[in-house]
């Protein structure tokens, strides 16, 4: 049986890709440079300075700006986006969650938050989902994004339980790749297309069932 189940946040426990990507929206659109949804989905799980990185690529004519400038940008989009995710709270859970956190925690296996996002711990106490949380990985002490391995072994670290005991649940192709190159379990949820490389893969977060994956572990 696992000791440890490590989760991503967007995607997974609740859906901050559209404020992301509501926030990244308005930056663009100030820079002139254009992105729609479609091209958002390749933001999903990267980190915020590699996103700015990808948009800044879109842009129809190349725009030099300094590293001091990108962190300006990089800080105008992340002021855009708290103001976006003030709206949080527990009906943005994502179904089935709730009970699968309920059933990790009965279980007596730890529980980690493995996000890209400096904003997790926030948004996890709007979500009033912070108690079930055993340690919660600090996005700010992670020198390499998904899916370089580092924000999951991090987890496992901390807590000192091997990588092979791990589960991660990533909704992310670039999350399911650094959950198995941990050596860790992996959990997709989405889409075949993107996810096929997952050890274990559901449609959604509503087909997560706790004990059909310690049955496939
Ligand atoms: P922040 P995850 C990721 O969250 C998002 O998927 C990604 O779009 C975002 O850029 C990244 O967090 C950084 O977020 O700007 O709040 O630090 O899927 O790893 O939970
Ligand atoms: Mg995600």
């Amino acid at each position: 049986s696992p000791k440890l189940f490590i989760y991503d946040l967007d995607g997974v426990i609740t859906d901050t890709a559209e404020f992301h990507y509501l926030a990244w929206k308005k930056l663009a659109d100030e820079l002139g440079i254009p992105i729609d949804r479609h091209f958002n989905e390749q933001l999903k799980g990267i980190n915020r300075m590699d996103s700015l990185d990808r948009i800044l690529g879109q842009a129809t004519s190349p725009i030099d700006f300094s590293e001091q400038e990108k962190i300006g940008l990089a800080t105008r989009k992340n002021g855009y986006y708290l103001e976006l995710i003030e709206a949080i709270n527990p009906n943005y859970i994502l179904p089935g969650i709730g009970d699968f956190l309920e059933a990790n925690k009965q279980s007596g296996i730890k529980i980690a938050l493995g996000s890209a996002s400096k904003n997790a711990a926030r948004i996890l106490d709007k979500l009033e989902l912070t108690g079930y949380f055993d340690y919660i990985v600090n996005a700010a002490e992670i020198t390499k994004g998904k899916p370089d391995p580092e924000t999951f072994t991090a987890a496992a670290d901390a807590l000192n339980i091997p990588y092979s005991d791990c589960v991660g649940i990533e909704d992310a192709a670039a999350g399911v790749e650094a959950v198995n190159r941990a050596g860790m379990f992996s959990v997709g949820v989405g889409d075949d297309a993107h996810l096929s490389h997952a050890d274990y893969l559901v449609g959604n977060t509503q087909e997560l069932e706790f004990q059909k994956i310690l049955d496939e572990f």
